[in-house]
């Protein structure tokens, strides 16, 4: 039950408390109250970390009113929400954004300046919860920051990892991975509702029995019911997701696993106390760890049981909690779209069939029904082996009532397949959900692609090969179907907080509001032709170059010198994103210099700035990291390149090192290859940021580079026809390492040892994979890349004509807000019908 029990006779009961004073001495005081009742200790004697526990805990009373006011106007009028069902949500740090939201930013400065306090150093405590691999988990944390802005209801559910993405470190230039434990020191900014934990089933066996059906015609129905052998409690933590100065406040719940009372009974009733207990954190173990493979599936039981533990939870959270008592399921598609972040959470259409039916008493073409308008899928890939399947054994094993599901589903859609399609076995065989070699398995794509209302791309480019080349079939059969969405990113986070100082600069430029309209920036574009403009432009830049070189020379005791173009590759290690390419203009450059075929002072003095994780079972990535760490070390170290070529990878990049390397960074490096990077949010950021990009024409770059003008962008290497060209005719690299003498030099001096210590063998694997299987084409690409760097090098020369140009990059990207995509979502996915 929720609310009193009596009828109160206080007026205060009918409304939430009121909000905490906007003054400095409101703040100090709210700041003291917290940090002695809360935190239990005098100012005198607490410590940095008390302090920021308490800091937090004062922000977040400021934006509990707006969270209570916000949850209340969505039940009183309650309209169709998204349901945002993502394995992974990136958020990076809590406190500046709460902040900004709240615009008590100066306010907490000076008050916690009137009690001896720094507000950065107590910013800088906190450990970001580091809740996803990459890309898309970032993304999911820049959606709900726009949809809580732009005011629209959308929970986001997701796990509650207790360790998020591995801490990187270097030994001996190797990555070694240490446990996040980013809880270890209290979580301020989450609010765990154990009295609202739900019963998730799995194992068991399923039992047919017989029904008569509703109608009271006396028919009788088999219906099937699913006998779990164990159950795990679902524990929801809510976090909150401040709009941008709206005070609206959405919610991100996120499921953490508890064993269950049934576990602490066999506690006491099992004499063997020491199985009971490891019963318990058997159930425990789903919540645990995130997955540190980002875009390569491991498919390990337990991360079935993750995706299965988290969508079960919030299905049952929307439709028992949620929605209001008594509502007509079979109106659930006008109360909530689930959109499904790639096919982690897509074991939730089956889980949908199971509650309308088993649980709720629905036959099947109206469960059908209601499903199939309940569920949109978001594909983030092109990689084959990304694609997720779960073997059938496994499923049938786990969730056996969700595996009879799939079956009939698959049963009925191949029906439909072979009516369009008579006698076309061969594509029945692609488009079945269940394939058949190399093992059994339920591919997850096709399950989301048959159920969901629309299948969407994440860029134009990536949206239109996933039509031609992953579910070709599939877009044959449903044209209507597929539809595109181009990522963006939230500019509260990447340039508001990332970087002050241009903010700072537009405002005075074109006014304030920008944050939430990005296209204004248009507006700077006349400046690029004003000479002051561009020299408090240029300033900015500086100033963000400086910040980053006090902070890697406190964070990573790296030094960078003061001057040249900073150029940054900043992304997960995969091969397709090829790091590699990147490190062979490194190395050709450095061997030019140093064989005397190139003068030192004829080329850019340049900074490269590496930052990368790689999961820890792929071992090709791991070479490639220990490789760059060889060449930094190496050429860093040579004073004939001093000055020159720094090469600098500092570890553990993570949000709140994005933060600061991306507003300091001239050169944006997006180069995989050509139809491999389904988009990339990073080269979104640099743009908006004022860098150039070096890019080929793939993901996003395609649509970067159409705003930007040609002028602006720096393409180079094939495109995607031509790819998919030389890929048919036979892709020989070793005969472009022979026919390129450059490329020769620089390969040669890799494998010579040159960089790892004389020890030929400490570079080969990475040498003999690019010589002998290369299946990205670094090697293809080398010379397009070299001769387009060539032209970076002249372009920056001129400061004036590179200043301009970052100005237009800046002027040009307002598309890239996630504002953007979020309207895109509305528009096209989510209310098709609303205008
Ligand atoms: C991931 O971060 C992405 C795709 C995946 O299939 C998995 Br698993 C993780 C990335 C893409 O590689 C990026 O190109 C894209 O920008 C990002 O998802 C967001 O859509």
């Amino acid at each position: 039950t929720t609310g009193p029990a009596l009828e109160p006779a206080n007026p205060l009961a009918k409304a939430p408390v009121g909000r905490p004073p906007r003054t400095v001495d409101g703040f100090a005081r709210e700041f003291l109250r917290e940090l002695n009742f809360g935190e239990g200790v005098a100012l005198s004697r607490s410590s940095q970390n008390d302090q920021y526990l308490a800091l937090a805990r004062t922000i977040r009373h400021y934006l509990m009113a707006d969270w209570l006011e916000t949850a209340r106007r969505r039940r009183e009028h309650p309209t169709k929400m998204v349901g945002y069902l993502s394995a992974e949500y990136l958020l990076g740090r809590q406190m500046g954004n709460a902040l900004l939201a709240t615009d008590l930013g100066a306010i907490a400065d000076q008050a916690l300046r009137s009690l001896g306090l720094d507000l950065r150093t107590l910013r800088a405590q906190e450990v970001e919860p580091g809740l996803g691999n990459g890309g898309l988990g970032r993304l999911a944390a820049c959606f709900v920051d726009s949809l809580a802005t732009m005011d629209v209801p959308c929970i986001g559910y997701g796990i509650r990892y207790e360790y998020g993405i591995f801490r990187q470190t270097f030994e001996g230039g190797r990555q070694v991975e240490v446990p996040d434990s980013w809880l270890s020191l209290g979580g301020p900014w989450e609010f765990p509702h154990p009295d609202r934990a739900v019963t998730v089933g799995f194992g068991g066996s399923t039992e047919t029995f017989v029904e008569e059906t509703a109608d009271g015609s006396g028919h009788q129905i088999t219906r099937s019911r699913w006998v779990p052998a164990w159950n795990v409690l679902g524990v929801p933590y809510h976090y909150m997701v401040p709009g941008y100065q709206n005070g609206v406040v959405n919610t991100l719940r996120l499921w953490s696993a508890r064993a269950t009372q049934a576990f602490d009974l066999q506690i006491f009733n099992s004499g063997d106390y020491a199985t009971a207990v490891r019963a318990q954190t058997f159930a425990e173990n789903i919540s645990k760890v995130l997955y540190p493979e980002d875009s390569t599936p491991q498919g390990r039981e337990l991360r079935l049981q993750q995706q299965y533990f988290f969508v079960a939870c919030s299905l049952k959270d929307f439709i028992d909690r949620t929605l209001e008592k008594d509502f007509d399921l079979h109106r659930l598609p006008e109360r909530i779209i689930f959109q499904l972040n790639d096919t982690h959470p897509v074991i939730a259409i089956p889980e949908m069939m199971r509650l309308l039916m088993d649980e709720h008493g629905m036959e099947w073409d109206e469960a059908w029904s209601v499903t199939q308008r309940c569920f949109a899928y978001t594909c983030h890939t092109l990689l084959p082996e990304a694609l997720e399947v779960w073997p059938v054994e496994l499923v049938g094993r786990l969730l056996p009532r969700h595996l009879e599901i799939i079956y009939r589903i698959n049963e009925e859609f191949l029906e439909t397949v072979r009516e369009t399609f008579p006698g076309d076995e061969l594509r029945v065989r692609r488009m079945s959900i269940i394939q058949d070699h190399p093992e059994r398995a339920v591919r997850m794509a096709n399950l989301a692609t048959v159920a969901g209302v629309k299948v969407n791309g994440v860029a134009e480019l990536h949206s239109q090969l996933l039509r031609d080349k992953v579910l070709p079939d599939f877009s044959e059969l449903w044209p209507d179907k597929f539809t595109n969405v181009t990522n963006g990113v939230t500019p509260r986070r990447f340039i508001r907080l990332a970087n002050p100082t241009l903010s700072q600069l537009i405002t005075d430029t074109i006014g304030v509001g920008w944050e939430t309209k990005l296209e204004r920036l248009e507006s700077l574009e006349p400046y690029a032709e004003d000479e002051e403009f561009r020299e408090r432009f240029a300033a900015a830049k500086q100033a963000n170059k400086t910040r980053l070189r006090e902070l890697l020379a406190v964070r990573d005791g790296i030094e960078l010198p003061e001057h040249g173009m900073v150029d940054v590759m900043v992304k997960r290690l995969h091969e397709y994103k090829r790091q590699t390419l990147k490190l062979l203009h490194i190395v050709s450059l450095y061997e030019q210099i140093i064989s005397g075929k190139v003068a030192k002072d004829a080329i850019v003095p340049r900074t490269f700035v590496f930052g990368a994780k790689a999961a820890p079972g792929y071992h090709m990535a791991k070479e490639i990291i220990y490789l760059i760490n060889s060449v930094a070390a190496t050429v860093n170290a040579d004073e004939r390149v001093k000055g020159v070529l720094t090469v600098a990878f500092p570890a553990n990049y993570n949000v709140t090192l994005a933060n600061k390397l991306i507003p300091a960074a001239d050169l944006s490096e997006q180069i995989s290859l050509a139809g491999k990077e389904a988009s990339g949010t990073g080269n979104m950021k640099f743009a908006l940021n004022g860098a150039l990009t070096i890019g080929t024409d793939d993901g996003a770059n395609v649509e970067i580079r159409k705003l930007v003008g040609d002028d602006n962008f720096f393409l180079f290497g094939m495109d995607e026809p031509q790819v998919a060209a030389l890929q048919a005719k036979g892709y020989v690299p070793s005969a472009v390492y022979e026919s390129n003498p450059q490329l020769r030099s620089a390969i040669d001096l890799i494998a010579s040892g040159h960089f790892t210590g004389g020890d030929r063998g400490l570079a080969a694997t990475v040498v003999d994979d690019l010589l002998y299987n290369d299946r990205f084409m670094t090697l293809a690409d080398f010379q397009s890349y070299i001769d387009v760097q060539g032209e970076v090098d002249e372009a920056y020369r001129d400061q004036e004509r590179w200043t301009r140009s970052a100005i237009l990059n800046v002027a040009r990207s307002g598309f890239f807000s996630s504002d953007r995509s979020m309207k895109d979502y509305l528009r096209r996915i989510w209310m098709p019908t609303h205008d």
